[in-house]
């Protein structure tokens, strides 16, 4: 089916998008993702850093994978994709954006309306105390294998402000994410290879409610089979053209 068949099943005045975004819409910003074949870190997989388990049994490696992080996203900008999507929600097109990416690109953007899923990478939280202090700093991120203990009680390593594997997802998080979901008419799944869960099940739910489901990859992924369209080729160039699109196909229904 093409773009403008689809289009034409919702009401050009009715048009409420969700976004579910992944790691893709961030590489033409110069962040790796996580499981391509420049992946975060290629000597060791995310799954095995992200954890509370490596944190613990070796935090030294771990802070140095976040640092490495940062390091690149001190330097990344919000890319043409990321700016579709603000676009789209000050066309008041778009109910918001779930988004796996704990790089903040998309507050940069100038986007409102987030649901950052896995938390944000350029905070970093005390796990006994209340303290909470910003990382995205050259000096927090350079290379030290300083262990960063709470400058507020002092006994624990303080860690990234992200929801690691094995962690669960803030209720509230996920409750929005949800209610956006079942809200939404079009289902947006950018840049993401779906096999995370529990986000990787937001779409199958829109699905499920009859929404509009359009991927944007640069190659198939299990969300393919449930999509209604896919787009393949870089969101960074795809997802502008698709905005640009669904904002006439809008503002004809006012003509
Ligand atoms: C939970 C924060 C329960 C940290 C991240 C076995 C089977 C099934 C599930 C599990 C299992 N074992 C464990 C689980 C659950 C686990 C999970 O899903 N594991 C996976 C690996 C199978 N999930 C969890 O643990 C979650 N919590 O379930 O809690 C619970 C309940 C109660 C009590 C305790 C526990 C927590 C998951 C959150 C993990 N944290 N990030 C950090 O970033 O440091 S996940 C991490 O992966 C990132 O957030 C990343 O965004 C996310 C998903 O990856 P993608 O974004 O999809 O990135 P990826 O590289 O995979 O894909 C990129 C895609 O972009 C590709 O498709 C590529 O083709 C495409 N692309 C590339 N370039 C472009 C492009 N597309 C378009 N244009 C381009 N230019």
């Amino acid at each position: 089916m093409d773009l403008d068949t689809i289009l034409h099943r919702v009401e050009a005045s009715d048009i409420r998008i969700v976004s579910i975004v992944g790691s893709g819409i961030s590489k033409a910003s110069g962040m790796p993702t996580f499981r391509g074949k420049d992946g975060l870190w290629n000597n060791y997989r995310a799954t095995d850093l992200a954890t509370p388990y490596a944190f613990k049994n070796d935090p030294r490696l771990v802070w140095e994978w976040y640092r490495a992080r940062m390091r690149i996203l001190l330097d990344a900008k919000p890319n043409p994709a990321h700016n579709a999507l603000t676009l789209l929600e000050k066309e008041k097109l778009s109910i918001g954006i779930i988004t796996q990416n704990v790089d903040g690109l998309h507050e940069i953007a100038g986007s409102k309306e987030i649901v950052e899923m896995h938390g944000r990478i350029r905070y970093a939280r005390c796990p006994s105390c209340n303290h909470y202090e910003r990382w995205d700093s050259k000096e927090k991120a350079e290379k030290n294998s300083d262990l960063p203990y709470c400058p507020n009680c002092s006994n624990q390593i303080i860690r990234p402000d992200v929801v690691w594997f094995g962690e669960p997802l803030a209720n509230e998080r996920w409750n929005k994410a949800v209610e956006w979901t079942l809200n939404a008419n079009i289902v947006l799944v950018i840049g993401t290879s779906g096999v995370v869960v529990p986000v990787s099940s937001l779409p199958v739910f829109a699905k499920e409610r009859n929404a509009i489901v359009i991927e944007f990859n640069i190659e198939e992924t299990p969300i393919s089979s449930i999509s209604d369209l896919s787009i393949f080729g870089p969101c960074e160039k795809t997802l502008p053209e698709f905005a640009e699109k669904i904002i006439k196909y809008s503002r004809g229904s006012n003509d």
